[in-house]
């Protein structure tokens, strides 16, 4: 497989400062080198860099960095779109406000071939915010809300080519939700398999359901893993820590039975903030993750057959 490695040095939507280092933390961590073990073919397409934003302000005065945050969003969903005709973007970020660029190209991509788009999004947060509801004013918590078309970005953010179908969108870990989300969550009819269910059921069961829709529809895949989906004891470098995240195990099937699948065409590295690491574990977790993701198994296992 042809895996394109693309820098999204995104930082201006976090409340701190320091996730423009994560691409850097991840090569570093041996991203590259991880994958080419696996016998990908590995290409690193650097970092990209925005247009110089444009003057824009918004009625909600909480709201911050709207004019660096659409330059972002602008310049990567040109990208997402260009550089996803072949092979597999991994897109390293950089916050999470990087998926309201790679996830709208991405969506236009698989619209343009015909083929229904699913996102896994694993956080620990929903991001289901609009410029209007949002308290913080961080825009990391707003890209899912504009991906799937929510009004209250109109004249700001994008018009959309291709929205993502509300249902065609699994949450998976959630533990912090503000209320105006979840009311529109509910509204919307994402699939939001919070934390209690994942003890309830087992990351394994739930995912499976999943991927037996994309399979039986025919999709493309996009996950989008934020760092904070992880429990902070085993993934520190993250700057909105929730305790009782998914474990090391848990994370690791999810990756592995990914990669089973073989569904996976895309996805987005968010909110390492390698500042708030230490001696690069979570860099190195993340790597290790996307390992499992790409084929490192700890036996071989045949490719498996989901709603068969
Ligand atoms: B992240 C919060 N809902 O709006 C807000 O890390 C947190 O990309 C957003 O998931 C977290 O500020 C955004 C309280
Ligand atoms: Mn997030
Ligand atoms: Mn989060
Ligand atoms: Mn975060």
């Amino acid at each position: 497989m042809l895996c394109k490695l693309i820098g999204a040095p995104v930082q201006e939507g976090a409340g701190r400062m320091g996730c423009d280092m994560g691409p850097s933390a991840l090569r570093t961590a041996g991203l590259g080198p991880a994958l080419q073990e696996l016998d990908h073919v590995v290409i690193d397409l650097g970092n990209i860099q925005p247009a110089k934003p444009r003057e824009m302000t918004h009625p909600n005065e909480a709201v911050k960095q709207l004019p660096e945050i659409v330059a972002w969003i602008e310049a990567l969903q040109e990208v997402a779109y260009r550089e996803s005709l072949d092979g597999m973007p991994i897109f390293m970020g950089g916050d999470h406000a990087m998926a309201a660029g790679t996830i709208p190209g991405l969506a236009k991509r698989a619209a343009q071939r015909g083929r229904p788009f699913f996102v896994l999004w694993l956080d620990a947060h929903s991001d289901f915010h609009t410029l209007e509801t949002t308290q913080s004013g961080n825009l990391h918590g707003t890209p899912v809300a504009y991906f799937i078309g929510r009004s209250g970005f109109e004249g700001h953010f994008p018009v959309l080519d291709a929205p993502v179908a509300p249902s065609n969108v699994c949450m998976l870990g959630i533990r912090s939700i503000d209320s105006a989300e979840r009311i529109a969550l509910r509204a919307d009819g994402v699939t939001v398999h919070d934390m209690r269910t994942i003890d309830e059921h087992g990351v394994g069961a739930l995912l499976s359901k999943f991927l037996a829709r994309v399979q039986a529809e025919n999709g493309l895949l996009h996950v989008s893993l934020d760092v904070d989906f992880l429990d902070p004891e085993i993934a520190p470098a993250v700057g909105t820590t929730v305790p009782g995240g998914a474990s090391f195990r848990e994370a690791h099937l999810i990756m592995e039975m990914l990669h089973d699948s073989g569904l996976v065409t895309s996805l987005d590295l968010a909110e390492l903030n390698p500042f708030l690491d230490v001696r690069g574990r979570t860099a190195t977790l993340l790597v290790d993750l996307v390992a499992s993701l790409m084929g490192r198994s700890i036996m071989d296992r045949p490719t498996r057959s989901y709603g068969k």
